[in-house]
């Protein structure tokens, strides 16, 4: 009761904010040079112009297999505010992240075709396919450098390039942290934004690289659950979902 009382509302209200810096989410994509402003999080839909779908906190997905695994929740198009970035196949985009996500564990980029106009695609029903991953890069699970630190040293981005051989239409760009500095407990904070693809390429994923959200992932994944703790020393990190497919 006594340690209670002790959190006045200003000390409460900065153990919230700080656990919210603690989390994190995609708030920007820079491509090709212009800024695409992300959907504001913790704010209605209404009124919002985004190229990003919804997505509602800055709050981890804890399951694996949840239903809000495709584009956070709630992953809903903007309706009239839906927008979709015309980049060329071989663009770079830097996505921004806010200031201080986790330092622990791998970054994952996904596409997925929409086949036709992505304002109106069910997230859930896409098939995605693997543009970029990146794990643990050197070192050990305790002391190494993980893909997360790395995009926190970089300024909260990452930056990742468009398959230059990608056939063009609308697809839907999925950026995805899964942090693991909790034993055995994932944390996934995904975010999608809509892309038209322009150029002359043809190539398109074969089946071995497509996969369902939820569906890519499993509890029982290596880099899924994981003790990191448990073996300090190791070395080994097996960032899951499919192969990275490279055009
Ligand atoms: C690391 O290697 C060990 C021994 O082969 C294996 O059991 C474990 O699943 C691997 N861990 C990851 C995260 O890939
Ligand atoms: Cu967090």
């Amino acid at each position: 009761m006594r340690s209670i009382k002790l959190l006045t509302p200003l000390v409460l209200a900065a153990l919230q904010a700080s656990q919210v810096a603690a989390h994190g989410g995609v708030l920007s994509y820079t491509i090709n040079g212009v800024t695409f402003q992300g959907f504001k999080s913790y704010n209605t839909p209404a009124g919002q112009t985004s190229i990003q779908r919804e997505w509602d906190t800055y709050d981890p997905i804890t399951d694996p297999t949840s239903a809000s695994l495709p584009c956070n929740i709630n992953g809903a198009s903007l309706g009239a505010g839906q927008q979709s970035a015309t980049v060329p196949a071989g663009s770079s985009v830097l996505a921004q992240w806010n200031d201080w996500p986790h330092a622990i564990g791998p970054v994952m980029v996904y596409m997925a075709n929409c086949n036709g106009a992505c304002t109106n695609a069910d997230p859930s029903s896409l098939s995605w396919f693997k543009i970029d991953e990146a794990g643990l890069l050197s070192g050990n699970y305790d002391s190494g450098e993980w893909a997360q630190g790395k995009l926190i040293d970089d300024g909260s981005t990452w930056t990742t390039t468009i398959p230059a051989s990608l056939a063009p239409g609308e697809y839907m760009l999925r950026h995805e942290l899964l942090a693991i500095h909790t034993s055995n407990q994932p944390q996934f904070y995904p975010e999608c934004a809509q892309l038209i693809v322009t150029g002359s390429g043809t190539a398109q994923p074969s089946g071995s690289f497509l996969v369902k959200f939820p569906g890519a992932y499993k509890a029982s994944d290596p880099g899924v659950t994981i003790d990191i703790y448990a073996h300090p020393d190791a070395t080994n990190y097996t960032i899951p979902g499919p192969s990275v497919w490279r055009g």
